[in-house]
């Protein structure tokens, strides 16, 4: 994927009395005139128009913050970790349909823990994996339906959840081996903790945007800061 973009890596970080050693941090923006998101028309689904009756929801392709930092793109290391086991989470990850949106929209998820998809909408949502590398699927829920759970044996990027009622909704699901993995929220930062001394290559990736790669060092008493800039191809 050809992009035009800059990118700033700054291996060393000064803060030491806050952030801990072992992790990785960065900010990611994105630069020049943002596109303006246009608001979703809902009015095919009237329970869905109406949970945004106060407020039109707007498309989230890309969601900035002040200042052009961005939500949604999901940061995870690609090379340098040992070969080993990791910890797994305890708890199953949840996404939600609430409002007829995906949230989150875009989201890390270990190979093997449960998925929960919620809906507590009133009306109907199909959750359609156009799984890649996993086995593809299709799961109805009917407004009484309101949760199912999942779970994905294979690593896989960037895994596509549609929803086939509501042609808008959009998600992004990446199955991952390791817990080194985050996605920026609205304040475009992110934090890939409690990892060992290190080099390592990480992986920024934006639905739209597409995807930067940065080598960081990280060690035991310094954190690393791996800063990105995005701009429209
Ligand atoms: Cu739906």
């Amino acid at each position: 994927m050809k992009l035009k973009f800059a990118i700033t890596v700054l291996s060393l970080c000064t803060l030491s009395a806050i952030a801990h050693a072992g992790s990785i941090t960065g900010t990611i923006k994105f630069e020049g005139q943002a596109p303006t998101m246009k608001p979703i028309d809902m009015k095919a689904d009237p329970v869905c128009h109406a949970k945004h009756a106060d407020e039109p929801q707007l498309n989230e392709v890309l969601v900035l913050g002040e200042g052009q930092t961005m939500a949604n793109v999901f940061v995870e290391v690609i090379e340098g970790l040992p070969d080993k086991e990791w910890p797994m989470p305890e708890e199953p990850f949840v996404l939600t349909q609430a409002g007829c949106m995906y949230s989150p929209r875009v989201f890390g998820i270990r190979v093997g823990q449960t998925l929960k998809v919620l809906n507590p909408d009133g009306t109907i949502h199909n959750v359609n994996g156009l799984a890649i590398i996993n086995k593809p699927f299709n799961k109805g829920m009917p407004k009484t339906l309101e949760q199912i759970e999942m779970t994905f044996d294979q690593p896989e990027s960037f895994l596509q959840f549609r929803c086939d009622v509501h042609s808008w909704m959009r998600a992004f699901c990446s199955v991952m081996t390791h817990p080194f993995f985050d996605t920026t929220e609205t304040d475009g930062t992110f934090e890939i903790a409690d990892l060992p001394a290190g080099e390592y290559t990480i992986r920024a990736t934006h639905e739209k945007l597409g995807e930067q790669t940065a080598k960081v060092t990280v060690t035991d008493d310094e954190p690393a800061v791996a800063d990105f800039a995005f701009a429209r191809p």
